[in-house]
């Protein structure tokens, strides 16, 4: 039977593993680069890629997608900074709403002009409640989606817009520093959050180190992200997604 990829992000989850997704900006990702991080990927057991970025200027996101899809079966999913950035060679699209501003555009305004090309595009959609934390110091996003983030000590905030957008019906959650933020999700945060929901939850936005990733974790996070550093540092993928999966919750065997 044929699985959707929602349905793997779900399944994982309840076997309680952490799944490790690298982001993969096309403006900064050649085809040639893609191979090298596709190797990495496909050696480390990387488990989903996450192709977008806020500011897409490059043209070759249908090719960069396909490429991917040709070369490895890891789960290919569009995080679109606008809804230029479609395509229809991926697994999955989060159709995202910055659930945590009060942007009418990035809540629904460019979901509605971007529906008859989604719908037509065939993708599978995965309504996403992205949260936008601040990460201490402005980042593409925040300043692209000219909206405020969650202050980062304002736990109940961030609980409260979760369960809002569980409650609306979303099937993910994305707390997001932003790529290259200063200063990453803090575990406080990311418990407060994850103790209070269950649909996935997944974190990115500044994760520079195996141990943040691993830490997230165990504080509640399904799936962590990571972009910027893997651009500077490839090898770090390996090191990362095995530090994820180690923060899988064993159960005792008893
Ligand atoms: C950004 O969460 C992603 O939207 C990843 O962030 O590039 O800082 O790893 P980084």
């Amino acid at each position: 039977m044929l699985t959707s990829t929602y349905g793997k992000i779900v399944q994982l989850k309840s076997e309680n593993k952490k799944a490790f997704t690298v982001l993969v900006d096309p403006d900064k990702t050649s085809l040639k680069k893609a191979d090298e991080l596709i190797a990495l990927c496909t050696s480390s057991k990387v488990d989903f890629i996450f192709v977008g970025g806020s500011l897409v200027v490059s043209d070759h996101l249908d090719e960069l997608v396909q490429h991917i899809k040709a070369s490895c079966d890891i789960p290919v999913l569009l995080f679109p900074g606008s809804p230029s950035q479609i395509t229809p060679y991926a697994d999955a699209l989060l159709y995202l709403s910055l659930i945590s501003g009060r942007n009418p555009e990035l809540l629904i305004g460019q979901h509605v002009i971007s529906a008859p090309a989604v719908k037509k595009s065939g993708l599978e959609v995965i309504p996403t409640g992205y949260m936008l934390i601040d990460g201490g110091a402005p980042t593409t996003v925040s300043y692209i989606s000219n909206a405020n983030p969650i202050p980062s000590d304002k736990n109940e905030i961030a609980l409260c817009t979760a369960l809002a957008g569980e409650m609306l019906g979303l099937k993910l959650l994305y707390m997001d520093a932003g790529s290259g933020a200063k200063h990453p999700i803090k575990e406080s945060m990311i418990q407060a959050v994850s103790s209070h929901t269950q649909i996935p939850l997944i974190v990115g936005g500044g994760i520079l180190h195996p141990e943040k990733a691993y830490t997230n974790c165990k504080a509640g996070a399904d799936m962590i992200v990571v972009g910027n550093a893997i651009e500077k540092d490839p090898g770090l993928i390996n090191d990362i997604c095995q530090a994820v999966h180690a923060g899988s919750i064993v159960p005792n065997p008893r």
